[in-house]
């Protein structure tokens, strides 16, 4: 029986891990464990129960976590939607597609609800993320999503799509990722592809320019690109293959000459334009592709990149690195060893796990999840309302505990130098154990987590001591000669190398950068560890924070902020940063630098005493405001100015007051605008931040201000 009834699918995650299930009978739908976890992603009235009126800022934050320790999952975390960025799903379909792989009916219905109800309400276009103005990177790819989902091309949001998607001048203005999915389907000329040549990691390790020093997430991405580039592969034509190509232009496909389109981006994709270096470096490589380089150098680089995209696929259990890069190495697989290999079998499992349903319809996720990542902030936000010990509150705890121990990763990768890999014993990751990629924020705040819990009377010791050790000696690993610490791995080539960045879409993808959120997760997390372990490692503990607390001042910028890489934008980073300081002594009393900070936060309060950062602060590296407040970034600048002990109690109380106003009476809070972003262009939401920083900053003014029993 064909599975389209698609009220009955139902995600489960367990274990970190989220499949889909197809609830056949009414008793199956009825005794589904996480049903009101569900209705909420879904958009439905959860039932859940109006709570009593909060009259102070505890009792709003217990409200807040009686509401959401009831999304809580039985494997005892708080996975949720992970979506934003627009460019990710049409990867996967176009991977499913050219894989012979069926896309599931449900998948189909709730996939074009999903594009329908966020395309962009005036022009039917979609841009980089769901925010965002409509782009040819996102409205062509989008547009060939709907039509290989079975869209007929005069339904009304496909032509309203395609009529923006010809406005923009057409799908040759894609940039380069957009043109290399299409070129893989066959609705773009491999002639007009600016060269990925798998040669380049052929290069020996000394070389500057060497793809294992770019930003992990890059080199993974370009890593199957360049294997695929080698083959030009084509998905073979077909009457959809041949309609599409004349959908997505607006000149006849026969006619386009490819070569000449390598370089052209629409102007409203480009955010960072090629540099010469790049222009003439695409050249270079171009004729050493067409005429220089030899067939057995050819086949020797891509046999070499082949085994790296094996070694990725197995270190990753075939979840891979990203969103990204796990189509594209299936695609891989799929060309190399054809649709019955073990793995491309997991690569159509795995993919599944990035699937989101919510009440719009299915989306996919920026990763597998938030698992980690979420849990661990929930934790610390208990902590800091001092409601570990809180009966009401136990279960729910000792079950993040145990799921917090179960993603703590055990083994480093096998031969981990030939793939360029990071230690990762001890560490945590952002989504689950079984990604595998150390994170150095989510190792400190999954440490951070898993202390604070384990020495609360009454809790169970489920990570032993070496094991905490471990996740210390990956920290130690990280730092940069800055002083700070970067997402994945330490810094591996200067910022020069953004030179060569020919993603045009994106900044600051081509290396690792140290970020002042990353720097105090660290720091905080190993201040913490060493009032356990006093004797552990302790004069480079000592080195590390106090060179970290310097690359936390000299990043400050003229006007006292520090500008966000991973959420929107300065009142993330101007958190974290106020809170490394304050660790070391640092408030509004004593410290010049805290003191400008905190000038800084307070000037950009809102009349309604609130803060609402709008995302192009991330874009424009300038603070704009939203037009509106919003919870998470007050949330945000009230714990900042918490931590900087800042004297001037009214105007937190302003930001306090707001946040309670706009808690509801079963104690959650809506959602507002998006909260997170990475490479400064792409948005990417963060739906559990607006209840954990919400009650965070609920907890910490009832400590340092109500003074309450
Ligand atoms: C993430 C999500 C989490 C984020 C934090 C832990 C918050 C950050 O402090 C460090 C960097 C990290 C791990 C991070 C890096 C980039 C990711 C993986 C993402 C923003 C989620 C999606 C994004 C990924 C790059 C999306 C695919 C896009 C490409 C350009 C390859």
């Amino acid at each position: 029986m064909p599975k389209t009834d698609y009220t009955r699918w139902r995600l489960k995650t367990e274990r970190g891990r989220q499949t889909w299930h197809y609830l056949e009978s009414d008793e199956q739908l009825a005794a589904w464990p996480q049903a009101t976890y569900d209705k909420y992603h879904l958009g439905m009235d959860t039932g859940l129960p109006t709570l009593p009126e909060a009259s102070n800022s505890l009792e709003a934050a217990r409200n807040g976590l009686r509401f959401f320790s009831q999304l809580q999952l039985p494997d005892g975390q708080w996975a949720c939607e992970y979506g934003g960025p627009m460019f990710l799903l049409p990867g996967l379909i176009i991977s499913f597609y050219v894989t012979n792989t069926p896309v599931p009916e449900p998948w189909k219905v709730e996939i074009i609800n999903y594009l329908t109800a966020r395309a962009n309400p005036k022009d039917g276009g979609w841009g980089l993320h769901i925010e965002g103005e409509s782009s040819v990177f996102g409205t062509a790819l989008n547009y060939v999503v709907l039509r290989l989902l079975g869209m007929g091309p005069d339904h009304p949001v496909a032509q309203k799509a395609r009529n923006r998607l010809h406005e923009l001048g057409g799908a040759l203005g894609s940039p380069h990722w957009g043109k290399f999915w299409l070129a893989l389907l066959g609705c773009y000329s491999w002639d007009g592809m600016n060269p990925i040549p798998p040669e380049l990691w052929c290069l020996p390790n000394w070389v500057p320019f060497h793809p294992w020093r770019w930003w992990v997430h890059t080199r993974q991405v370009y890593l199957p690109m360049s294997y695929m580039y080698s083959l030009r592969h084509s998905h073979p034509k077909n009457d959809l293959i041949r309609s599409l190509r004349e959908e997505l232009y607006t000149q006849d496909y026969a006619t386009i000459d490819f070569s000449r389109h390598r370089n052209t981006v629409a102007p409203a994709d480009l955010y960072h334009p090629h540099s010469p270096l790049l222009d003439v470096a695409n050249h270079v490589l171009g004729a050493w592709g067409s005429y220089v380089c030899p067939t057995f150098v050819q086949s020797y680089a891509r046999k070499h990149v082949y085994d790296l995209i094996c070694r990725e696929d197995e270190n990753t259990q075939y979840c891979c690195l990203g969103p990204v890069n796990n189509p594209l190495n299936f695609v891989a697989r799929y060309l190399t060893e054809g649709g019955d290999s073990y793995a491309v079998q997991r690569h159509r499992e795995t993919l599944k796990e990035f699937m989101w349903m919510k009440s719009e319809g299915m989306l996919m996720n920026g990763t597998d999840g938030v698992q980690t990542w979420d849990t661990s902030f929930l934790v610390q936000a208990v902590v800091e309302c001092e409601l570990t010990e809180e009966p009401e509150f136990k279960e729910m705890l000792i079950k993040a505990l145990e799921f917090l121990e179960d993603q703590q990763i055990r083994e480093n990768c096998p031969e981990m130098d030939k793939c360029y890999r990071q230690t990762r014993k001890g560490a945590w990751a952002f989504s689950k154990r079984t990604q595998g990629y150390t994170v150095s924020d989510c190792t400190a705040e999954g440490l951070k987590a898993v202390m604070m819990l384990q020495f609360t009377p009454g809790m169970p010791k489920l990570v032993d001591d070496r094991r905490c050790m471990d996740a210390v000696d990956v920290m130690l690993t990280m730092q940069n000669a800055d002083g700070g610490f970067a997402s994945y791995e330490p810094i591996r080539a200067g910022p020069w190398a953004e030179h060569l960045n020919a993603a045009e879409v994106f900044g600051k993808i081509m290396v690792e950068y140290s970020y002042p959120e990353c720097t105090t997760a660290v720091v905080t997390s190993l201040a913490l560890f060493r009032e356990h372990y006093p004797k552990y490692r302790a004069t480079e503990i000592q080195t590390t924070i106090h060179r970290a607390i310097g690359f936390i001042k000299n990043s400050q910028r003229p006007d006292g902020s520090w500008y966000g890489a991973w959420g929107i934008c300065f009142n993330y980073a101007n958190m974290f940063a106020l809170e490394s300081l304050a660790l070391t002594g640092h408030t509004w009393e004593n410290s010049p630098v805290v003191r400008k900070a905190c000038e800084f936060i307070v000037s950009k309060q809102m009349d309604d005493g609130g803060w609402g950062e709008g995302y192009m602060s991330s874009v424009k590296a300038e603070y704009i405001h939203h037009e509106k407040s919003q919870v998470v970034n007050t949330a945000w600048a009230c714990i900042g100015l918490m931590n900087a002990k800042y004297p001037k109690k009214e105007e937190i109380e302003r930001g306090i007051k707001l946040l309670r106003s706009r808690q509801q009476p079963n104690g959650e809070w809506l959602q507002e605008a998006i909260e997170g972003v990475f490479n400064k262009s792409c948005m990417i939401s963060y739906p559990n931040y607006k209840n954990v920083f919400s009650i965070k900053a609920l907890g910490m003014f009832a400590r340092q201000y109500e003074h309450i029993e």
